[in-house]
């Protein structure tokens, strides 16, 4: 087995997600916890140089770089271990549930009494910090600054928020409607489908979803993911309060 490291974060999603994956297959890693939050080390230099967008996962491989999240958990399903490839619908979940903005789910619900959302405001902010702080990365702050001035009109948009919400419930929908053909969300056995499903309905639980599925086969679905030893393991996070996301 080659030797495995995993740059993370503990709440970050994808990170759970990619950590989900890694100890399904029975993988050996260790991890190199990345401080997304207080310190933005993710805009490290030695770290943008390994992750050219700044983001969380990011796994080595012995020599190998993987970055994004669905290439990460492709890539680790190539290594020895259970087959975790699922039937041909596995990519189109990956791909799907990766494509929520789980960022609209989270701030939509306005994290102080007075209507502001200070974390937002604070990582506007921070990419200005970072001219200084960091010399360097100037297409990387523009790149930052434009998706957090996108983010930030997205959420005066009640209209957008709701397109966002809709798109999440008919996730869901979709999701129990393909449990009725078995246990797994694609195929007969656990799949990375199920890494990213597990990880998404933790955050779903979080962000107020959950009554959504109460009546449908993932209520059944959900228990049994996290009975799995590995929702511990990978410290998938449902619990807490979504200030600490
Ligand atoms: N498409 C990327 C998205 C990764 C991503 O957005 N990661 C978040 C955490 S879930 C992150 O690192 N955020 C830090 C930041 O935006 O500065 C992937 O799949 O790896």
């Amino acid at each position: 087995m080659p030797d495995l490291l995993l740059y993370d974060h503990a709440a970050s999603i994808c990170s759970q997600m990619a950590r989900l994956a890694l100890v399904e297959k029975e993988c050996h890693f260790r991890r190199h916890a990345i401080d997304i939050m207080e310190t933005s080390e993710q805009f490290d230099a030695w770290y943008v140089a390994l992750n050219p967008r700044a983001v969380v996962p990011t796994l080595r491989i012995d020599d190998e770089i993987v970055t994004d999240t669905i290439h990460i958990v492709n890539r680790v399903q190539a290594l020895p271990g259970p087959d975790l490839s699922g039937d041909a619908t596995t990519q189109d979940w990956l791909r799907d549930i990766m494509a929520l903005h789980y960022g609209v789910l989270l701030y939509r619900r306005r994290l102080d009494p007075d209507g502001t959302t200070p974390q937002i405001f604070a990582r506007g902010r921070l990419p200005e910090r970072l001219r200084v702080d960091r010399p360097g990365l100037d297409d990387l702050i523009d790149t930052r600054l434009a998706g957090n001035r996108r983010f930030q009109a997205l959420l005066k948009d009640p209209v957008g928020i709701e397109q966002h919400v809709a798109g999440t419930h008919a996730l869901i929908d979709r999701m129990a409607s393909a449990l009725d053909k078995g246990p797994y969300l694609s195929g007969q056995t656990y799949s990375l489908a199920d890494c990213f499903a597990t990880a998404a309905l933790a955050r779903f639980v979080i962000h107020g979803l959950a009554e959504a599925w109460k009546d449908s086969a993932l209520t059944d679905y959900y228990a049994r993911m996290k009975s799995r030893a590995s929702f511990v393991t990978a410290g998938v996070i449902d619990t807490g309060h979504e200030r600490d996301l």
